[in-house]
């Protein structure tokens, strides 16, 4: 059992001041405002939940700042797409765990304390499947077990190279499976989650360029209730080739013909009509927002106004894991909206309104819809996942609440954190994950590798 107390901490209700927060078998066992602290409380300033990092494909990490050089053609999110693709070929599955943990070590240095791994580096690199279909999703979830991050596994269902079914391409071979396929890979990746405390599993159809309707309906039940993540709209050539091959927009073809609820999450959503915006946010499925991503393959801007106006929910992701970031993915996606509308203060919600405080809210509640987490927040019966500041840090001396949240979002990012627990487990202390050191290494000797 541990004790922390803090000076205040954001419960679902909202700020508290004098917080004891109980930890047993790794969930929160009680909450209480109001109390000094006692003997053996071990004392913090300010306490937040942890956030989801609900979109990421974890062995991109390791080609972030590899796609920064301008290629002979306009580059894009195609060109980009090439490059991700010579890297996904050339790792081996202990490159993935290597990768895959230093980018969990760094998340939960960022205040990310669950992650939604989209996966679809399923087969050997000759696109053969490996002796046991899961080989790459047991290498995610050692990743998890070695930094403590909590793991909602996102099997993703990648079949066709464009819309109609047309044949996958060369490169996307790691990534294909039949219906069949996917069945046996989705009853072995749940074997494979089955030890790791937290875990659960949903499954991603990867996109509609990807997935044909029959396809889409025969994959969606093996959730099982679980989640479903689908990427949409996210360039305007996808929307034009939806377009050619239905008639209709990606957002608009999911709307009329999936099932949209609150189990399911689209990633990007970036391009929509007004009617789209409106429709989606009344199915209360996510829009899994990655601006910095989004902002680095030149995807464009979410229509973010408009979809919180209309009800909509959401959550970020650090999808390609250019940049880690819980504050630099809340920053970048109220810029995006400052950008376009030449304004300030956009998704602050109203007068007197905190705007950092408004993208938090946001992004927990739409973060653990999108990964099926029933009690989120510091709550009793909630995993244990916690996130102090350092009011030390220049940019959060002085500050109270809300103003705290405003400090961390917009001035000091992620040098403010503190410590982070994850499940019960003290993993972050003083900024640093204790399996920083170890993890850089292993993570540099896989690149020195890769990149040579
Ligand atoms: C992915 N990434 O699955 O990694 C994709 C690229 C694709 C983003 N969409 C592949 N950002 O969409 O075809
Ligand atoms: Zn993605």
């Amino acid at each position: 059992m541990t004790r922390l107390h803090f000076a205040s901490a954001l419960l679902p209700s909202g700020w508290a001041n004098d917080v004891q927060v109980v930890i047993a078998a790794g969930a929160i066992a009680a909450v209480t405002a109001g109390v000094a602290p006692a003997a053996g409380d071990e004392r913090h300033a300010i306490a937040l939940p942890g956030l989801a990092s609900l979109h990421s494909h974890a062995f991109q990490r390791g080609m972030a700042g590899l796609a920064e050089l301008r290629g002979d053609s306009t580059d894009t999110f195609w060109t980009w797409r090439e490059t991700m693709y010579r890297f996904a070929l050339a790792m081996t599955p202990d490159d993935v765990a290597s990768v895959a943990t230093l980018l969990y070590v760094e998340m939960l240095e960022q205040g990310f304390t669950r992650v939604g791994e989209f996966h679809y580096l399923h087969h050997d690199r000759d696109g053969s499947p490996y002796a046991d279909p899961a080989e790459m999703a047991a290498r995610i979830a050692e990743a998890v077990e070695a930094s403590g991050i909590a793991l909602t596994l996102l099997p993703s269902f990648y079949a066709h190279g464009s819309f109609g079914g047309a044949a996958p391409h060369e490169g996307q071979r790691r990534f294909i499976c039949s219906v069949d396929q996917f069945a046996a890979l989705m009853t072995a990746s749940r074997k494979v989650i089955a030890h790791l405390p937290g875990a659960n599993i949903g499954i991603a159809p990867h996109s509609l360029r990807a997935v044909t309707p029959d396809e889409l309906a025969a994959i969606v039940p093996l959730a099982e209730g679980g989640p479903v993540h689908i990427h949409a709209a996210e360039q305007v050539k996808e929307v034009e080739d939806c377009l050619a091959w239905s008639g209709q927009r990606p957002v608009q073809w999911l709307l009329e013909h999936a099932p949209l609820d609150r189990r399911w999450c689209l990633i990007h959503a970036t391009h929509m009509t007004n009617e789209e915006v409106t429709a989606f946010a009344r199915t209360g499925a996510v829009a899994g927002l990655c601006p910095i991503t989004e902002a680095s393959l030149g995807d464009g801007i979410f229509s973010a106004r408009e979809f919180v106006d209309a009800g909509g929910i959401f959550g970020v992701g650090t999808d390609s894991n250019v940049l880690i970031g819980a504050a630099d993915e809340l920053r970048q996606l109220e810029y995006g909206q400052r950008l376009k509308h030449r304004q300030r203060n956009v998704l602050s919600g109203g007068a007197g309104r905190s705007t950092g405080r408004a993208l938090f809210d946001g992004a927990l509640g739409g973060g653990a819809r999108a990964l099926a987490q029933t009690a989120g927040g510091l709550v009793q019966g909630a995993r244990a996942d916690i996130v102090t500041l350092d009011t030390a840090h220049p940019s959060l001396a002085g500050r109270a609440h809300d103003a705290v949240i405003d400090g961390w979002i917009f001035a000091a990012g992620g040098a403010a954190i503190d410590c982070v627990w994850a499940g019960g487990r003290k993993v972050v202390e003083g900024g640093r994950h204790g399996l920083r050191q170890a993890a850089r290494e292993r993570f540099n000797a896989s690149m020195r590798r890769l990149v040579a």
